[in-house]
């Protein structure tokens, strides 16, 4: 896949999920570092900041993505030769998307535990963090049972009740309207995150926040299951995560929008869950309350206030 390529296919969510938006990323800026003929050091970091600029355009909210980024980029600060620069931007490629699988198999472990024998689990959208701790349950001979919604307007319930049938594991399919029908049959909700906030706020795929609320209503446990690089450094300093609104036809086909010219379809694709109604966030380097988000920015991602200020 070309850089062009990928950026289209997370554009148009052929590659979709904030983790294998994240890995893609770091493979085609890889792909696309090892191809390049730059004749200097200069001109290899001038094309490596527009194929980056190019990824991280293609969906705002995912904080995956800019993370993902970020970290391969930050290789190409130091002043080394070419053939240098260009090995280590290789090898960093290399070791974001390992310790992004790595991530997602201690999380099922960790999250694995909070699932006991019996527990019946909601899960919405299509999360390879939460779906990995529903599946390494089930593998570990407990008997659950998975309620999953449907995901609309595009459907990504379906990938996630595939996954679980694949897996053996009893599934209800729902619609989102019926979450509150069931989730007092229900022992935990486990979702994933597209970024996490300073404050521990959750955003998620559409439909996630009342979810939340409708478990806390129920006292039901609700659990976000997020690798350290959902958390969103920028909201330190204030920056807000943009809800990225995707086209009106992916509610409403145009013909029939044509046909009703006083309605207008909003079709925001992610909301924002306070962290009030998140019981716990589980991460590669364990379980945390969402009001330690700072220490995971400050020691996880390695995120300093400092970067920001002036000299002198
Ligand atoms: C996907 C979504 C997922 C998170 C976490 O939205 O909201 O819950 O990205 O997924 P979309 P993962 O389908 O619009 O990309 O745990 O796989 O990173």
């Amino acid at each position: 896949m070309t850089l062009e390529e990928t950026a289209e296919g997370i554009r148009t969510m052929e590659i979709r999920g904030a983790g294998r938006i994240a890995r893609a990323a770091a493979d085609a800026l890889d792909a696309h570092a090892q191809g390049l003929r730059p004749a200097t050091l200069d001109e290899f970091r001038r094309e490596m900041q527009r194929a980056a600029d190019l990824l991280v355009a293609t969906r705002p909210t995912a904080v995956s993505l800019p993370n993902a980024v970020r970290s391969v980029m930050r290789t190409l600060e130091a002043d080394t030769p070419l053939p240098d620069a260009r090995a280590r931007f290789h090898e960093q490629a290399r070791a974001f998307v390992a310790s992004s699988t790595g991530a997602v198999q201690r999380i099922a472990e960790f999250g694995a535990r909070h699932i006991r024998d019996g527990d019946v689990v909601m899960t919405h959208c299509n999360s390879e963090a939460a779906l990995a701790c529903i599946v390494a349950a089930h593998r570990e001979g407990k008997e659950i049972e998975v309620f999953a919604t449907e995901v609309r307007p595009r459907g990504q319930g379906l990938i996630t009740i595939r996954r679980l049938n694949d897996e053996g594991i009893r599934t209800n399919y729902i619609v989102d309207s019926a979450v509150r029908s069931f989730v007092n049959d229900v022992d935990l909700v486990i979702v994933g995150a597209d970024a996490i906030t300073v404050n521990g706020a959750v955003v998620n795929k559409i439909g996630t926040a009342p979810i939340a609320l409708a478990a806390h209503e129920a006292r039901t446990n609700f659990v976000v299951a997020a690798e350290t690089y959902k958390f969103a450094p920028l909201t330190t300093l204030g920056d807000l995560i943009p809800i990225e609104e995707r086209t009106p036809s992916e509610v409403l086909s145009d013909e029939l929008a044509a046909a009703l010219p006083h309605v207008r379809v909003r079709n925001p694709a992610f909301d924002v869950t306070p962290a009030e109604y998140v019981d716990v966030i589980i991460t590669e380097e364990g379980a945390i309350p969402p009001s330690m988000a700072w220490l995971i920015i400050r020691d996880y991602l390695g995120w300093s206030i400092d970067q920001f200020r002036r000299p002198g």
